[in-house]
């Protein structure tokens, strides 16, 4: 974040939700900070600020875990594109953006984006595991080939196909038009915050496409500030509520 910079104006905001544990704090600290560290259980919520060409971009990342789940329509208010995340080695981790994740975005922007993303793609395939795979396409014609110090391969339990019915399911829940919206397949990624693959392909690829949902903004006047000395983190207490 430039220190010069005391405050900035969010010109468009993008929200990542997801069960726990899915890893959406670590693909924010890969995209981010481009590396892969431990994590504490997110509470509340916390956002970073992309500058992207000459436009802000605040990416908010919030709690999977159940007891924070009343926040997730407030974080979702207003914004440009949402990013739903499973786990690929975790079916329910897919299961729960339709039950329990989805009708968060209800507060979002009527033209809001949606990327579907399936992480730690490393886990169940040895040819991203490794550490500079960061938006190469991998050959899906080309052989596993596991070697002897590539950590254990797991069962790949939700498939693209999957991921693909899940982001027609949203278009319909939203009520448009599967024509009308970007395809799925530009839509559907998997990727590893471990190892960088697909990352930098996702948030780019959705910073390209807000960027009209941003000169709309503009052109409405709409504007709000956000004080970057003091970046913040939303806290709640026990009942759920901020603090
Ligand atoms: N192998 C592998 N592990 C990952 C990946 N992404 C995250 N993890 C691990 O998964 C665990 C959870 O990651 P987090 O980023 O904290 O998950 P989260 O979705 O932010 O979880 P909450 O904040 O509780 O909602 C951590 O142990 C990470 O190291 C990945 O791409 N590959
Ligand atoms: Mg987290």
């Amino acid at each position: 974040m430039p220190q010069a910079t005391r405050t900035k104006k969010p010109d468009v905001k993008v929200v990542i939700l997801g069960d726990m544990n899915v890893g959406k704090t670590s693909l924010l600290h890969r995209y981010t900070e481009r590396k892969f560290k431990d994590t504490i259980s997110t509470v509340g919520g916390a956002f970073f600020m992309k500058q992207w060409g000459p436009y802000n971009i605040s990416i908010w990342d919030t709690a999977g875990r159940e007891q924070f789940h009343g926040l997730g329509s407030m974080y979702c208010r207003g914004a440009a594109a949402v990013i739903l995340t499973y786990d690929v080695t975790n079916w329910q981790s897919l299961a729960e953006l339709e039950n329990r994740f989805l009708s968060l975005t209800d507060t979002a922007n009527a033209d809001c984006i949606f990327a579907i993303v399936g992480n730690k793609a490393d886990l169940t395939d040895t040819r991203i595991q490794g550490p500079d795979t960061d938006g190469e396409q991998v050959d899906e014609r080309q052989p596993v080939v596991t070697c002897p110090t590539s950590p254990a391969i797991l069962h790949k339990q939700v498939s693209r196909e999957d991921a693909i019915a899940l982001y027609s399911h949203v278009l319909r829940y939203k009520g448009l038009e599967e024509k009308a919206c970007l395809p799925a397949d530009k839509m559907c990624f998997e990727t590893s915050a471990k190892t960088g693959y697909n990352v930098d392909s996702l948030f780019e690829s959705l910073f390209d496409l807000v960027l009209p949902s941003i000169l709309k903004k503009r052109s409405e006047g709409e504007s709000s500030t956000v004080d970057l000395e003091s970046p913040m983190e939303v806290k709640t207490n026990k009942a759920g509520c901020c603090s």
